[in-house]
């Protein structure tokens, strides 16, 4: 029997640049995850008989939204929920099972790489039928309805055993429990050279891999343990955790600083991995070398005919628009066509399925391919183990001979958090209001070329996307990109992306916070960060 419950909109339902975050505190007001949910439901395309995928990173809250969103979809006409077991489907394997099974979207639960617990975060994401997230028009049209909503449904029934693998019923809907990890492992073992893995793995090929108590842990577990036979304590921290141990599960030199030491230490072995809260990033580490994600997009991209997946070569690829530059340089060199999309992975969906893009990145740690339609952290650590398998060489080795070929975009990305919004609003005003008279001034060495306020439209679907984050672009090739994040959920944060090029006959083993020191007064002078925000120093540099 369906249950119509009242209720009124809630402000603020707005999804960001993946989904709706917020506090746990927040979610848990009555009807707030289920206003989101049903309007969600209200808007999404789902022929009759769809089915709809659920699962999420492990996170505290995980279970009870889960059990409300199965009785919401059987109250909302779907035939079909998949949910992971234990309610655990990292991001990209979510993905895969709605390709896979031709569900008409899936609902993810995670805050990605913030810290969970509840005094922490959560979150909701749609993905649609191609398994990527919705597009702007979608989460414009979800946000629209949050605002007029003034009921949602659910059939009351049996709760689903979640932890038990089968099939159950409520109401006319059929229940699957499955396995979290299998497809999407089965996966892996069809893209990339496994037996090569696994016989380098056999003769002293190794790896550490951090799990951060995230949903990776099973993933890790049964892809680099038991198909690839790496040995036994390969992973770390593998077991997820409703508060990911009290860590922050983001996969940079601050967060998985342990695993930085040990790569940095006579100790290492051949290759340090991580990756986030639900499994779509990747840190990727070399014994001796930090690759920065800009630069592993580019590395990946140039030797991914190496992998069975890839060996007929690339269509296109796609990188957001702070990610460095060092990725279009090799699709130059491959001949093959540079996209340069917003921040987000929703914009890589449309290339992929028109087959324009076969590899995309971003800087924030993001690395995928057309397999799926999100990015996907264990899909980069094990393109890089094939490609250390095959060529026998060393991270350093490849860094070393990819620069030397293609020179070096030193990069970093400097995070000033939890700024007061109105601060960060007038900080980013000023700086759009002195776009116009910066180009010919001077900072130091540096002379502004252009600068603009980055707007996108969409090659394929014709969409348009303005205010995308400021760039600066100086006429040495360097440049300075100034964004507010969409994925916060306190206060504004502040990115300033800094990128130097060096061509191949230049500097290329420098240290980079010696290279970007010239640029990283000028992103103060320009936009007068310490002035407005009272910050002298960033909270986060990755
Ligand atoms: C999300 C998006 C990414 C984006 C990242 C950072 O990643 O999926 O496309 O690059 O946020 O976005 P922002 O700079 O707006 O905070 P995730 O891993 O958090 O889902």
């Amino acid at each position: 029997m369906i249950t119509t419950v009242a209720t009124t909109p809630f402000d603020g339902q707005k999804p960001g640049t993946s989904g709706l975050r917020k506090k746990v505190r927040v979610f848990q007001q009555p009807d707030y995850a289920e206003n989101f949910i049903q309007s969600v439901f209200d808007v999404a395309e789902r022929p009759a008989g769809s089915t709809l995928v659920i699962g999420g990173d492990g996170r505290f809250y995980n279970r009870t939204v889960i059990e409300r969103a199965i009785q919401m979809a059987a109250a909302n006409g779907y035939a079909r929920v998949l949910v992971g077991q234990g309610g655990i489907l990292s991001t990209p394997a979510a993905s895969h099972v709605i390709r896979k099974y031709g569900a008409s979207g899936g609902l993810i639960l995670s805050a990605s790489h913030n810290p969970g617990g509840p005094d922490e975060d959560f979150g909701i994401k749609y993905n649609i039928a191609n398994g990527g997230p919705a597009p702007e028009a979608v989460t414009e049209a979800i946000y629209a309805r949050t605002r007029t909503i003034d009921r949602w449904m659910m059939v009351e029934g049996e709760a689903v055993d979640l932890d038990r693998i089968g099939t159950s019923q409520i109401g006319a809907m059929v229940v699957e429990v499955i396995d979290s990890v299998a497809d999407y492992a089965d996966l892996m073992e069809e893209l990339f050279d496994f037996p090569a893995i696994r016989a380098a793995a056999a003769q002293g090929l190794s790896i550490a891999f951090d799990a951060m108590h995230a949903v990776t842990g099973p993933y890790a577990h049964e892809i680099l343990e038991r198909r690839l036979g790496f040995a036994a304590g390969t992973v770390h921290n593998g077991t997820p955790l409703e508060d990911f141990g009290g860590h922050h599960p983001d996969p940079n030199l601050v967060h998985a600083k342990v695993l930085y030491d040990l790569m940095m230490s006579p100790d290492a072995p051949a290759l340090g991995a991580a990756s986030d809260g639900d499994g779509d990033r990747n840190l990727i580490i070399g014994k001796g070398v930090f690759i920065t994600p800009s630069d592993s997009l580019a590395m990946l991209a140039a030797n991914a005919h190496l992998a069975p997946a890839y060996a007929g070569g690339l269509k296109g690829i796609a990188r957001s628009m702070p990610t460095s530059t060092a990725a279009d340089k090799v699709a130059a060199a491959l001949g093959i066509p540079a996209w340069e999309t917003p921040t987000g992975w929703k914009f890589f969906g449309t290339l992929l399925d028109a087959g324009k893009a076969t590899i995309c990145g971003e800087e924030s740690a993001g690395t995928g391919s057309d397999h799926v339609r999100e990015k996907d952290g264990l899909w980069a650590v094990l393109l890089w183990l094939n490609i250390l398998a095959v060529t026998g060489k060393s991270v350093m080795q490849i860094a070393k001979e990819h620069w030397a070929r293609f020179g070096r975009n030193y990069y970093a990305r400097h995070d000033y958090e939890a700024i007061e919004t109105a601060k960060a609003n007038t900080l980013m005003a000023g700086l759009e209001a002195s776009l116009p008279a910066l180009p010919g001034q001077s900072f130091g060495p540096l002379t502004v070329a252009a600068a603009d306020q980055f707007a996108y439209v969409d090659p394929v679907d014709g969409s348009e996307s303005r205010n995308q984050g400021v760039r600066v672009m100086f006429a040495c090739g360097s440049r300075i990109v100034f964004r507010l994040s969409g994925t916060g959920t306190e206060g504004a944060t502040l990115r300033v992306y800094l990128e130097r090029y060096e061509r191949p006959e230049g500097r290329l083993a420098e240290e980079t916070p010696a290279m970007l020191a010239d640029l990283i007064a000028a992103a103060e002078a320009i936009a007068g960060i310490a002035a407005h925000t009272g910050r002298t120093a960033p909270d986060v540099v990755t």
